[in-house]
This record gives C-alpha cells, structure tokens and sequence, in this order.
C-alpha cells in the first residue's frame, strides 16, 4: 500500500511538471483589486498564482498555488462531466471525483479560488485521466518506410507486445528524427498479455483503417492490418527510413520505459544537437537505450542499411542494438510474433543460390556474340 503510494506520488509529480505551463498560463487574474487598493496601498492585490497541477490518483486533482488558497463555492466543472468536490489544505486545492477519472481521457477542469484577502484567479486545467492499471509494454517490431510492392505492401508501423493485463489510456509512443519529433497517446482499451499491438504511421486514409478500440482485432482492413494485431491508425508523421528513435512511456510525461535508436550504418560520430539527440540523451537517462560516451553516437544505434524490404525486430528484452535484427526479406509479421533472425544456414543457401545464379547468367552473356 505505501509502496504504491509512493510510486503514485512520484508518478503525480511527473505529470506536474508537464502541465506547469499550460495551467499558468489559463490562470487568470479576476476581480476586487480596485476596492482593496484605494484603502489599503501596501495590501495584497495580487490573485493567486498556479504553480503545477495535475491528477494525483483516479479519483484527485491537485492544484497548488503560490499563496494560501480557498475555493469558491459552486465555481468548478469538469468535462466530460463528473461530481466533483474540492478542500483547501493551505496552498493546496485537492479536487475529488465522486468516480474514477477514465484512463486515458482528455479532460478539462475549471474553477475559482480566493486567496486570504479575496483576491480572485480562475483557472483551466487540461490533464490525461489517470491510470492505475498501464500495463507495460515491449517494443517488438519497426517497419521504418513504405514498400509499394504489390504482393507484399507495407508502410510504417510500431509493433508492442503486451507484457501484462491492463489499461492502455495514457501510455505514449514518441518517435524522431534529427529535424522533427512526433507523439501519439492511446485511447483508453483494454488489453491482456501477449497481445500484439500495432501503430500503423502512413494510413492510406481508408475507411477500412478502424482503431480497434473493443474485443474485435478484425474490425481493420488496410495495409498491415491483422485480426491477430490490435490496431491503431495515425496520419501524424511516419517514421525516418533510415535512423530515427522510438521511446514508449507508461504517462504523459512520464520516463520512458523503453525504446529503439536505429542509425544508418555509414553515418559516424556524435549527432548534432537536434530532436534525435534529444530522444536519445532521454532515453539513456531512463537507462531504455545505452550509449557508449557522454553524448549519443551514431555508433550507438541499432547499425542497418535501411531497407523497406525489411522490418526490425527484437530479439530479447536487453535494451540496446544487440537486442535487435533486420528480418530477412519479406519476412515482416506486423501483429504477429517475430519470425526470429534468419538462420546462417539459410543466409548461406541464399549467397551460394545467388553465386549460382550469377554463374549461369555469366555463361549466358559469354555465349553471346
Ligand atoms: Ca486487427
Ligand atoms: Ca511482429
């Protein structure tokens, strides 16, 4: 029990953070200076500031101001709507929900409060509904660009294995590249271990391309849809084709938890300062993704000649590029267990087949004329 305290406390704080800017700015200063300032020139004239805010369990709010706060009666709402109650505790506003906040869901909170001399600040405030049961997640598969072929068609897509029964609302994929970083947050669905979850990143914008939000994983069509795959569709961004980074956090805000740093095999040395760089320094920091120095390398990525013929695959747990592999040709399962890396049996059959087919062409082209 404190232990989960303590895990939500510290979870709540990340979320503080995130949520520090958006609410200070919708803090807005209300009325009854004019009054007080005539009277009283050296009083307090200034409403209460927000300082963070954001849920602190399924069923709290928490609001803290930099002065001693009171709420003013009949003054909060909450969209979607719930019952809500709030106490003061000093600078403190803890606002109740009478049920639990649904995972995952964007929700809105308005209301007043005064501080100890009735000056008045309205605030809004935007946080993700919270979680208590985010089940962690595996990055398995990556399909990094569109192959247009016509037999074997894929475009971008993320593949997570679920590692544990839960509650997908809230947990976000952030993907990069050196110039540009994407995020995407699931929607509130629940899922058991084993699954096989799949982002897909290029949608051809189909009517077929369904999130599959409930029991049926067969609801969608489109490229890389599966009935063994729970799909989700985002026209957001792609993925780089060639190096780029992927992190997963269980929160917005949140850690990540885990992640994938891909780099075209003939780049070398440090990166730049740029989004990539700053995934991966994340990353690193949350111990998702090793580097080998100070500053990410291109040496520390999962080293590939990028093809869209291939997907990349994860071989174990370990973070890291020896965690990962390049599927043999074609050989994609998105929604599906990994086929596992090609065997040095079959990467030779495939070498002295293709030894043999030059050969023979050889012979060909030297009877001609
Ligand atoms: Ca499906
Ligand atoms: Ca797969």
């Amino acid at each position: 029990m404190s232990h989960h305290r303590a895990k939500a406390a510290s979870l709540a704080a990340a979320v503080f953070a995130t949520l520090v800017l958006a609410a200070a700015v919708l803090a807005a200063a209300g009325c009854s200076q004019e009054s007080a300032a005539a009277i009283y020139p050296t009083a307090d004239l200034r409403p209460p500031g927000l300082v963070a805010a954001g849920p602190s369990d399924s069923r709290s709010v928490l609001l803290r101001f930099d002065e001693a706060v009171t709420p003013v009666q009949g003054s909060l709402s909450v969209e979607p709507r719930s019952d809500l109650s709030a106490r003061a505790e000093d600078k403190d506003l803890v606002v109740s929900f009478a049920s639990d906040q649904s995972p995952g869901t964007d929700y809105a909170l308005a209301g007043e409060v005064d501080d100890l001399k009735g000056n008045r600040a309205r605030f809004l405030l935007r946080f993700t509904g919270w979680n208590d049961c985010a089940p962690r997640l595996r990055l398995s598969e990556v399909q990094t660009g569109k192959n247009s072929s016509k037999t074997k068609p894929h475009r971008d897509y993320i593949e997570l294995e679920v590692l544990a029964d839960g509650n997908l609302g809230g947990e976000e994929l952030s993907w990069a590249s050196s110039v540009k970083s994407s995020i995407y947050r699931f929607p509130g669905v629940e899922v058991k271990k084993g699954d096989f979850i799949v982002l897909h990143l290029a949608p051809e914008g189909l009517s077929e391309e369904r999130d599959e939000l409930g029991a049926d994983l067969s609801a969608s069509g489109g490229v890389d849809a599966s009935a063994t795959g729970r799909d989700f569709w985002y026209a957001g961004a792609p993925l780089p084709d060639e190096s780029g980074a992927i992190a997963l956090a269980l929160r917005p805000g949140d850690q990540p938890i885990d992640g994938l740093f891909y780099a075209d095999e003939s780049k070398t040395g440090s990166l730049s300062d740029d989004k990539l760089a700053e995934m991966l320094t994340s990353l690193a920091a949350a111990k998702a993704w090793p580097l080998a120095g100070a500053k990410p390398a291109w040496e520390d990525g999962f080293r590939w000649n990028s093809s869209p013929a291939k997907s990349i695959c994860r071989l174990d747990a370990a973070s890291g590029a020896g965690a990962w592999y390049a599927t043999a040709t074609g050989a994609q399962s998105p929604g599906a267990l990994n086929a596992g890396p090609e065997t040095p049996a079959a990467v030779q059959a495939k070498t002295s087949a293709k030894g043999a087919a030059k050969k023979v062409s050889k012979r060909i082209s030297a009877k001609k004329p």
